[in-house]
């Protein structure tokens, strides 16, 4: 939370009713991120408590990938007091119009009377499948005036399960003998998901892969390892060519990140049919058990990925490969990856293969300044694994105050800052959006010099210990130390 006056009460109920455990952040965007991390990992929501349209504006972005994630938040936002909004007072703003784009539920609490009610209408909102943000928003005064009973909770929504008809036409099109795909998304993506889909593959063929943009995949040595859909299209295109089926759980057709001179916005060759197994609010994880007990499977055992022997180079150059090897090598089992790496993220994801069993959540909606939320919410989630956030230093800077979040709850976070001192991934969209030669001041656009960010300072200036690793080596060093120690930790990776 980051309350205003209009929150007063709320806050001051704090100290009066048991229960809740309230966490300060000191920007709107690490509230609206870390509620993200927390539901991704514990699949039940966190709530937001918000000041008035404009804190609620600065915790749009991460909102919005939340939305993407389809992660559910109970977000309550202050209002004025109802006599105090036709004078259009400084903070006056229209915050159902501020809501909206990111909520899949708004609602202006109406009378004191209704509080308890509209309370449980908005925890069942967010919960409706697949989850959302859903967001009340509270006028002061109906916070000190009576208010009408608490209302009680009733049964979560569960997900739909799968249609017969979508379980029988995905089989009998996984009997042809045409190239045949299979997109996961949503929570199939987590093992019972996985082990479905890896015997499916070994008993039947089909190509696996997965939604880059899920909220969040179990990754790692001994698991299944489904295709993520590549970023930039030509490297997506030749993943899905020849395809001429592709079934859908959990997600939508895939498409690239942005619309690019004389290229295709769907990845999939245009012959390919699509197949929905599962919406994204029914249950695919059923879906993907079923097909495998339709096409007869049950008993197949699939290929899993990863070697246990990383060998870790004596000497090596600080680079993403060599960052890469050391997080295989030392990440402790059942870490949790906050992944914001952006230019960066293949070339150290394609050696966590061999890593110890983790969880991967990478960025959603790519709105940067997610991963250091992220990594907060997943940290209160989950106290007993080691959270790590592995973080472009450009996206760090969004939302770099979670930093002191994770300091004041003692945190167990071990950031990585890969800092290249550059928005490099700006350089290679320029290039590939024809724009032209990259001149002197275009180039100032993109350069994160003049002055150089100093992250140890940054960190410690808000009580994470810190230190900055310049080689091979002295990166190896100090990821074992940090992830041996409980609380946060930041190490600079100076690629630069
Ligand atoms: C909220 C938001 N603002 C701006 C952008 C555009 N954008 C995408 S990546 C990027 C910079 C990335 O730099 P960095 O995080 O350092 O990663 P690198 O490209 O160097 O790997 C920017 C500004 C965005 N995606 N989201």
């Amino acid at each position: 939370m980051n309350p205003g006056t209009s929150e007063m009460q709320f806050v001051a109920a704090l100290d009066r009713v048991d229960g809740m455990r309230s966490v300060l952040c000191l920007f709107e965007g690490v509230c609206s991120g870390a509620a993200d991390g927390y539901a991704r990992m514990l699949r039940r929501p966190a709530a937001t408590l918000l000041h008035l349209g404009p804190g609620l504006g600065n915790a749009l972005a991460n909102f919005h990938n939340a939305r993407k994630a389809r992660t559910p938040v109970v977000n309550i936002v202050g209002q004025h007091t109802t006599q105090h909004l036709r004078y259009d007072a400084p903070l006056t703003a229209d915050i159902e119009g501020f809501a909206r784009p990111v909520s899949g539920w708004v609602k202006t609490l109406q009378r004191a009377h209704d509080m308890g009610a509209d309370a449980v209408s908005l925890v069942r909102a967010a919960c409706a499948p697949p989850g959302q943000v859903a967001t009340l928003i509270v006028p002061a005064d109906f916070s000190w005036s009576e208010a009408g009973e608490p209302a009680s909770t009733s049964q979560p929504f569960a997900r739909r399960s799968p249609r017969t008809e979508c379980i029988r036409g995905a089989a009998s099109i996984l009997k042809s003998n045409e190239p045949i795909g299979l997109l996961m998304g949503g929570a199939t993506l987590l093992m019972p998901g996985l082990q479905a889909a890896n015997q499916l593959a070994a008993g039947t063929g089909v190509r696996v892969f997965a939604d880059r943009n899920a909220a969040r995949m179990e990754r790692g040595r001994g698991r299944f390892a489904p295709l993520r859909i590549p970023y930039f299209p030509e490297d997506a295109e030749p993943a899905l060519a020849g395809l001429k089926h592709l079934i859908l759980v959990e997600s939508l057709a895939p498409v690239s990140f942005f619309g690019y001179p004389g290229r295709r916005s769907p990845l999939a060759p245009e012959d390919c049919a699509m197949h929905v197994l599962a919406a994204i609010d029914e249950n695919g994880t059923e879906a993907l058990q079923a097909l495998v007990e339709e096409c007869g499977v049950g008993s197949v055992a699939g290929a899993v990925a990863g070697t246990s022997r990383i060998e870790l180079p004596r000497g090596a150059a600080l680079t993403p490969d060599s960052i890469g090897l050391v997080l295989a090598a030392e990440m402790p089992e059942g870490s949790i990856i906050s992944d914001e790496m952006i230019s960066v993220a293949e070339l150290v994801l394609r050696n966590l293969a061999s890593a110890r069993p983790y969880t991967h959540l990478p960025i959603t909606g790519g709105s940067i300044g997610q991963g250091l939320p992220v990594a907060v919410g997943a940290a209160v989630a989950c106290p007993d694994r080691k959270v790590i956030a592995l973080e472009a230093d450009g996206s760090a800077m969004y939302t770099l105050q979670a930093l002191w979040t994770m300091a004041r709850e003692h945190l167990d976070v071990v950031v990585v800052i890969l800092a290249n001192r550059r928005y490099k991934i700006l350089e290679i969209e320029t290039r590939r959006t024809g724009a032209g030669e990259i001149g002197p001041r275009a180039n100032d656009m993109m350069d994160l010099t003049r002055p150089d960010l100093d992250w140890v300072k940054l960190s410690e200036g808000q009580g994470v210990p810190a230190c900055r690793a310049t080689t091979g080596d002295e990166f190896a060093a100090m990821f074992r130390e940090a992830v041996k120690q409980r609380g946060p930790r930041l190490i600079e990776a100076a690629l630069k």
